[in-house]
């Protein structure tokens, strides 16, 4: 979508806030010995309480409330009876909608202990997502977007994963613009001002793609390497983006 009044905004920032704050309340749960599930239930307990409904429940009918993905699983996890482990690299995702208006956030944490390799991939996810940022303002192409992170990451050693994009979001989970983190020279679009996408490029070790498992949702790397993401819906502006989903 594209945010043209005050209420479309507030709407947004809304449940922006709300995802946000679900994702932060999930990661303060996250420890050794938690199950996927019982994370999952903590930020389905949170979006209720807040009036939200998850996203990818109301768009794909989607196992769980939330997605989390475990070391070389990049996406669409299923929460389950999986038991996190010390050393894990685990993402969750959150998505939902309040009064029409969606919003959709994703993050990697680590398990301490955490391997200096470990580290330093969550490190250039960070800071590949702070590149997207960086470059997404109105009149700029949306492809800087990707060529910008895909430098970045590149440089670091790793791989942009081309399968998994941004997209637009804020009145359904998944909107147009696709929003690749790698050089895509035939787009034409162009930033403009009010437009609502997604960042979040992920970042792989090895592979640049993904292979759904037998489950019908999960995605790996195609070669098992570790995967990390970091993802903000934002609003373009001519500066930096609104970030709609960052709490502090
Ligand atoms: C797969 C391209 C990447 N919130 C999730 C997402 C994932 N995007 O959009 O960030 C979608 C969750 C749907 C089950
Ligand atoms: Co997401
Ligand atoms: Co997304």
């Amino acid at each position: 979508m594209t945010v043209n009044t005050e209420k479309e905004l507030q709407g947004l920032l809304r449940i922006g806030r709300i995802v946000g704050m679900t994702m932060k309340t999930m990661s303060e749960a996250l420890r050794p010995g938690i199950t996927t599930a019982e994370l999952d239930e903590i930020g389905a307990k949170y979006l209720k309480q807040h009036g939200a409904r998850s996203a990818p429940i109301l768009t794909y009918k989607f196992p769980g409330t939330t997605c989390i993905s475990i070391n070389e699983e990049a996406a669409h996890g299923i929460p389950g009876k999986r038991v996190v482990q010390a050393g894990d690299l685990v993402n969750i995702d959150v998505s939902a909608e309040l009064d029409d208006f969606w919003a959709d956030t994703g993050a990697s944490f680590p398990v301490p202990p955490v391997t200096p390799a470990n580290q330093r991939l969550l490190d250039y996810a960070r800071s590949a997502l702070e590149v997207a940022i960086s470059t997404a303002r109105s009149g700029q192409p949306l492809n800087a977007i990707g060529k910008a992170v895909e430098k970045h990451v590149r440089k670091g050693g790793y791989k942009v994963i081309q399968d998994l994009p941004g997209h637009g979001v804020g009145r359904k989970l998944h909107e147009p613009p696709t929003v690749p983190n790698f050089y895509v020279p035939t787009i034409r679009t162009k930033l403009t001002e009010g437009m609502v996408i997604t960042l979040e490029p992920f970042l792989s070790v090895g592979a640049n793609r993904v292979v759904q498992q037998k489950d019908g949702w999960t995605l790996k790397t195609q070669d098992g390497s570790m995967a990390a993401q970091f993802e903000h819906t934002v609003i373009i502006t001519k500066g930096r983006p609104i970030l709609v989903t960052a709490v502090q």
